[in-house]
């Protein structure tokens, strides 16, 4: 099963060269940490990246939230990711049709499609969005992670709707990076990468429906590769102190899931 692959020899088995790219970033940094910087503020995410951005292997974004984005922030947070060498995966969520995706990749004031190296990615509206972002690539090597699971309470996704996702990215092996997902049965490939968010030490979950599990739990029971951060790190007191707590936790599971 994919969870007892090492991360080296799953880079072998990736068709998407994002995910091939992301396995060789974990394995060299030795960490499968994810932290979602969901702060508002350029300098605030700049500044959090410059202390955290060694112990991650991925940096999840929502840009839509933050009130002076510009495109000088954009060469910044390229030139961050080169430095410290992680990839950066814009937490967009399209869920419309296929020539409004397109548009909402290209386009607008974000013009995610140019910087992102992946994106995520509703199958709701069945494959014609995927083959627009297949289109809209422009011959760069991008990657999707499609949602097939959601960590909060309530949602309404059902086994059914999560299979017909894994078989809809199966069509895409060139396009697909992963999944974004709760459980190891979700899916089989071991060229794909499982992103679980919901992670945290502190608390259970908070007041909006978000539930969280540990580092243990999603790493050990739950199959994640990567496991995304967000408030556990961004307002923790140290945020570097915490993500290197976080880093630790989630590679020694890993270690312990190789070691069978
Ligand atoms: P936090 O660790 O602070 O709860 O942040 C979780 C992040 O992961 C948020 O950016 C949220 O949008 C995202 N996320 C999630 O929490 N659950 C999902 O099922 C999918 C997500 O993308």
């Amino acid at each position: 099963d994919r969870a007892s692959i090492s991360f080296e020899k799953r880079a072998e088995l990736a068709t998407n060269q994002v995910a091939k790219q992301l396995f060789e970033i974990i394995a060299l940094k030795k960490t499968n940490l994810c932290i979602s910087v969901d702060l508002t503020s350029t300098a605030k995410i700049l500044d959090l990246l410059e202390k955290v951005g060694e112990h991650v292997c991925l940096v999840k974004t929502h840009v839509d939230i933050i009130e002076d984005f510009n495109s000088d922030f954009v060469i910044q947070i390229k030139q961050l990711s080169k430095r410290l060498n992680f990839l950066i995966l814009e937490d967009r969520k399209y869920a419309d049709i296929g020539n409004t995706v397109s548009l909402q990749y290209l386009n607008g004031l974000y013009k995610i499609g140019e910087w992102a190296d992946c994106v995520t990615v509703h199958s709701l509206p069945g494959e014609g969005i995927l083959k627009a972002l297949n289109g809209s690539t422009n011959g760069v090597s991008r990657g999707v992670f499609l949602l097939a699971e959601m960590s909060s309470e309530g949602n309404l996704i059902t086994p059914d709707y999560t299979k017909a996702t894994v078989e809809m990215a199966a069509k895409y092996p060139d396009l697909i990076t992963g999944f974004v997902c709760q459980n190891k049965d979700t899916f089989k490939d071991p060229g794909l990468i499982q992103l679980t968010p919901g992670v945290q030490l502190e608390t259970s979950g908070d007041s909006l429906g978000q539930i969280y599990n540990t580092p243990e739990k999603v790493i050990l029971d739950k199959g994640a590769d990567i496991a995304v951060v967000g408030r556990g790190i961004v307002a923790a007191k140290s945020p570097e102190t915490q993500a290197v707590v976080y880093k630790n936790a989630l590679w020694k599971c890993y270690q312990k899931r190789i070691s069978g």
